[in-house]
């Protein structure tokens, strides 16, 4: 469905992207090393300098410094004592968020996505000396070239860089003073993940999905605000998700920037507690911006409409949404329902919130918190001092939500808080995404010191895992996990992974 006002609302609010040109640092190798994050470890060979002489079948690892979103363009020449190149010269290409891409032939690829995520290209041409640019945008900070044509002359790469692309500029953010040496080091890569992933919109990743996703989005923006200040960025995004809706009335979960219809309203993943974030979105936007309260006016009845379809979803006798559709993370054989009634109070909470500061009625956000509020008090034991769900299942997730709802006081939420670190509960966090929400229950419970604790054992790790950008996925016992079994596909730059940046400011900036 297509709602003509916000689509050209959405298009009001598109702006260019700023490019920098970006040169490799260095040459290098990849070697094996049981102490490296992968067992991969990335050795220096020399500082990389033009030109550059490839010979058929010879290949080379260009390291960029730091991770990139860009466009290859490269010009070539021939040797001067071979006077021109009689053959067609043939470069493949294979770009890396980190070594193990670079490593892993693509031809093992056996993941549950399409292939055409792996990140190889082949370039063809006829004459020298020839300039031009590889077509599809790369997330990377390696590049291995192989020169895979049998002509005999060498073949001499006179430039070599990456016109990298973003919709901000990491030198236009302000500057907080983060005395604390590793959180320092976890703010700036949180920061370089939010702005990698900030183009035409907000991207998950600019590797992969390359989409805008509502649950993202809420993540995104709520650091935007307290970082790079992209507000134009964020109402696109909102009003791109109220102009290409599904036809029963939800949120799409995810958007094709660039792809008409701009969503799959028939075959399309739905996850539920995306749709309710649009509300959170709403919230967070007026929270930082109560100036801007017309904003908040237009998309109030679009995200209204969320938490409707929501409510004729929830079926009072059982406890539960019906169909359920939690996503809450990856993490295998999770029981979400739990989760799902924390997510859904809320996020009625914060529509309460809109409703009060715009003057409308909030007796459907009281109804329905009452209504969930009951269904989500029956799942906890007061045997366990737990909250477990109608399948007997005692996660992370199940604790985290319950305290975020609010239902309980204060006392009862730090125990369940104590619990999820003391006890070997039998589902676990398995992504930074899933950690954000943790981080959050000890935020507001006042433990701001042990929510820092928490950043620092979790991304402290990704640090030291040698990432420049914050992954989608990061279990500290295991560098191979991927959703998709296959980790070479994972993205090592997700921007529901930045939210460090979020709270680092808050702990130095508020009282
Ligand atoms: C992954 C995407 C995205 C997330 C969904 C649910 O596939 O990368 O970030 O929102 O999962």
């Amino acid at each position: 469905m297509v709602n003509e006002y916000f689509q050209k609302k959405a298009n009001e609010f598109k702006r260019e992207l700023k490019h920098s040109k970006v040169y490799p640092a260095n040459v290098v190798k990849i070697e094996e090393d049981s102490a490296s994050f992968q067992n991969l470890k990335v050795i220096p060979v020399s500082k990389f300098s033009l030109p550059f002489v490839l010979k058929a079948g010879e290949s080379i690892i260009l390291d960029f410094g730091c991770h990139n979103v860009g466009y290859l363009n490269f010009s070539a020449g021939h040797d001067a004592s071979t006077k021109i190149t009689s053959s067609v010269i043939k470069l493949k290409f294979h770009f890396g968020e980190f070594p193990l891409e670079i490593t892993k032939p693509a031809s093992e690829y056996k993941g549950t996505l399409g292939n055409g995520w792996i990140q190889d290209d082949i370039k063809s041409f006829v004459f020298t000396p020839y300039t031009g640019s590889l077509e599809r945008r790369y997330a990377f900070r390696y590049v291995k070239i192989e020169r895979v044509d049998s002509g005999f002359y060498p073949l001499v790469i006179t430039d070599m860089y990456s016109d990298s692309v973003s919709a901000v500029d990491i030198d236009n953010c302000e500057k907080i003073s983060i005395p604390d040496e590793m959180l320092r080091k976890i703010y700036d890569i949180s920061l370089m993940t939010l702005k990698e992933c900030e183009q035409d919109v907000f991207e998950d990743g600019p590797k992969r999905d390359r989409r805008l996703w509502l649950g993202d989005l809420r993540l995104q923006a709520l650091t935007d605000y307290v970082t790079f200040k992209n507000p134009d960025l964020i109402k696109r995004c909102l009003y791109l998700f109220a102009a290409y809706h599904k036809k029963n009335g939800f949120a799409a979960s995810y958007l094709y920037q660039n792809s008409p219809p701009y969503i799959d309203d028939e075959n399309g993943w739905h996850i539920l507690e995306y749709s309710m974030y649009y509300v959170s979105c709403l919230y967070d936007y007026l929270r930082a911006n109560a100036d801007d309260i017309a904003f908040v006016e237009e998309l109030f009845d679009f995200a209204m409409a969320q938490m409707k379809g929501c409510a004729d979803r929830f079926d009072e006798e059982s406890g539960n949404f019906v169909p359920l559709a939690p996503f809450i993370e990856w993490c295998p054989g999770l029981d979400g329902s739990c989760a799902l009634l924390g997510i859904y109070i809320y996020t009625l909470k914060q529509l309460r919130y809109i409703c009060e500061v715009l003057g409308k009625e909030t007796d459907f956000a009281d109804n329905e918190i009452n209504r969930a509020s009951k269904a989500l008090k029956a799942l906890y034991s007061e045997e366990k001092g737990l909250f477990v769900t109608q399948k007997g299942q005692v996660s992370m997730h199940s604790q985290i939500w319950a305290v975020l709802s609010g239902i309980l006081d204060n006392e009862t939420n730090v125990k369940l808080l104590e619990r999820i670190e003391a006890d070997n509960m039998e589902k676990t966090i398995h992504t930074p995404y899933m950690k954000h929400f943790h981080i959050e229950a000890l935020y507001e419970c006042g433990l701001k010191e042990r929510a820092m604790e928490v950043i620092k054992e979790y991304w402290g790790k990704i640090v030291e895992a040698g990432f420049d950008c914050c992954p989608e996925v990061f279990n500290v016992d295991d560098d191979f996990e991927s959703p998709y079994k296959a980790p070479e596909v994972n993205s090592a730059c997700h921007a529901w992974s930045c939210t460090p940046a979020y709270w680092i400011y808050r702990y130095y900036n508020e009282q």
